[in-house]
């Protein structure tokens, strides 16, 4: 294993329909070294789906959030592949994760600190999306001046230096806002990438409804946060 490349980490709660293409894919991605899953208390086989593929599983017995399985995840990377820059990957992915690799070269050349993967149009608008886009870009732009094209976006690659600067993360949903404001705040290069994935699409039901309102209140939380820290 070649610490020339990245380390995949991978939050996952109950993705076992979806994880295994997710991890097939990744290991075309010449660029991505080793992966961790971090099962995040999921009820479903991912566990016993990433086990069998042979990457290494991080467990949460309980469900603690997707910012404590990215922590989880980062520390294990870091312990086995000290100083190994880091690319995060939603588990929704299936084959398109094939297309990471895009991401991971602006980090690998020393040109960017911080890349964010931004998605093609998905099959289907996701229920109310922009209720939680716009204030998250919004108060992005209101702390670092920065305009983000997709400030919600979970696939990301950093490297080390920029990760430890972002620590603590933004707790559950709003750790890609809280990401992306630390890591400008600390002096990082942030470049947004386009990248040709698809993930699972959030419909308009009471679940997606959920989800929505508990990503704003984390961005909100996020933001809020980082207000008070001042710029
Ligand atoms: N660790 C953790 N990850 C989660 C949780 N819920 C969802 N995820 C993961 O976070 C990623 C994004 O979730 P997803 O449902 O696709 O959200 P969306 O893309 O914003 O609609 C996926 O990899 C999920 O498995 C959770 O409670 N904990
Ligand atoms: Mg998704």
């Amino acid at each position: 294993m070649t610490e020339q490349g990245v380390v995949a980490v991978i939050p996952a709660k109950d993705e076992a329909q979806r994880l295994g293409a997710t991890l097939s894919a990744l290991a075309r991605v010449p660029q991505v070294s080793a992966v961790i899953v971090v099962d995040d208390g999921s009820r479903d086989r991912t566990a016993v789906i990433a086990e069998q593929t042979g990457v290494l599983v991080c467990r949460h017995t309980r469900n603690q959030g997707k910012a404590a399985a990215m922590q989880t995840g980062a520390q294990a990377a870091g312990e086995r592949h000290p100083g190994a820059a880091l690319l995060f990957v939603d588990a929704d992915l299936a084959d398109s994760a094939a297309g990471l690799g895009v991401l991971c070269d602006p980090v690998l050349a020393g040109e960017a600190d911080m890349t964010i993967a931004v998605l093609p149009p998905q099959d289907r608008a996701g229920g109310g999306f922009g209720f939680v886009v716009r204030p998250a870009r919004d108060g992005i732009r209101e702390l670092t001046g920065w305009e983000a094209a997709q400030p919600l976006s979970g696939m990301r690659c950093l490297t080390r230096d920029a990760f430890d600067a972002a620590m603590p993360l933004a707790r559950g949903w709003g750790v890609e806002v809280g990401l992306t404001i630390d890591v400008l705040r600390s002096g990082g290069r942030v470049l947004e990438v386009p990248c040709a994935l698809r993930h699972r699409v959030t419909g308009r039901g009471w679940r997606a409804q959920v989800h929505r309102a508990r990503q704003y209140r984390d961005v909100r939380r996020a933001l809020g946060a980082r207000r008070r820290l001042g710029s």
